[in-house]
């Protein structure tokens, strides 16, 4: 169960988004309006400062850190019969499917994902529910496959679309989740593969996962199907842009 003390600082934290946006400058007398632009430009000043900031690295640890039971959360072993057919192939017919407002939409299999340029890092995995363990990533640079599929001028997010379905009774929705730009480009964004150094296992989400190491663990989607470039989420599951996000999580659940 979620800790109930995290998930109210997260809930929190979405208050911060409802502070009144500063209006047009146009309509105010000369002097207003110089403070107006200067308030303005601080305002552009800052936006800015966040996007590098957003580009930092999350801190990497050593072989040594490892943890030796890299815990295993939400769907472990998903049902839906589609994945159950890939897995039993070895996941040999497995296609990632990269589409929505691209120039040229992708379907790539494990062999074309382990022939792209790769990273491999170690991180600690931080969940809302206030456990932590540090786990060794390898995968394909998701930069690398965006510029393949050459991203629309429109597109503001991806969609992370996946196999598992958390609970049989709620209709089975879907897990899904998304990211940014910003968070889609960043040095450590990728497409894993390998978990301490062995082929990615079920339970932490194979075939493939995304890592993304500057948020909490429910934005990192496990048994990716479908990578889908939008221009908004509104009309996509419940319209909050994912699975635990339509539940009153943050979208942006920063660490
Ligand atoms: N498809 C899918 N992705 C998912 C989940 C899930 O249930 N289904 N759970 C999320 C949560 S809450 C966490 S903490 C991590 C757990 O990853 P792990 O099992 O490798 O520890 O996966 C995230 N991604
Ligand atoms: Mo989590």
């Amino acid at each position: 169960m979620p800790n109930p003390d995290r998930r109210r600082l997260l809930l929190g934290a979405g208050g911060l988004a409802a502070l009144p946006l500063l209006g047009s400058c146009d309509s105010l007398a000369r002097n207003e309006q110089v403070q107006c632009t200067l308030a303005t430009a601080e305002k552009a000043t800052k936006r800015s400062q966040r996007a590098l900031a957003r580009q930092a690295l999350a801190p990497e640890y050593e072989e040594k850190d490892i943890s030796d039971d890299f815990r295993a959360n939400g769907s472990v072993d998903p049902a839906a019969a589609e994945y159950r057919a890939l897995r039993a192939n070895n996941f040999r017919d497995y296609r990632l499917i990269v589409d929505g407002l691209v120039e040229r939409p992708l379907a790539l299999s494990l062999t074309d994902l382990r022939r792209m340029p790769s990273r491999t890092q170690i991180t600690k995995h931080d969940c809302v529910e206030g456990w932590t363990s540090i786990g060794k990533w390898k995968g394909a640079r998701l930069s690398h496959i965006l510029r393949q599929a050459r991203l629309r001028p429109d597109a503001k997010y991806l969609v992370f679309h996946c196999f598992d379905a958390l609970s049989q009774t709620e209709d089975g929705e879907r897990y899904y989740t998304s990211i940014d730009l910003v968070d889609a480009f960043h040095e450590q964004t990728i497409l894993a593969y390998e978990m301490n150094d062995e082929i990615l296992p079920i339970k932490h989400g194979a075939p493939i996962r995304l890592r993304l190491e500057r948020q909490l663990g429910y934005k990192m989607a496990k048994y990716v199907k479908r990578i889908e470039a939008v221009e908004s989420f509104a009309h996509i599951g419940r319209g909050k842009g994912g699975y635990w996000e339509d539940r009153g999580y943050e979208w942006y659940a920063g660490v």
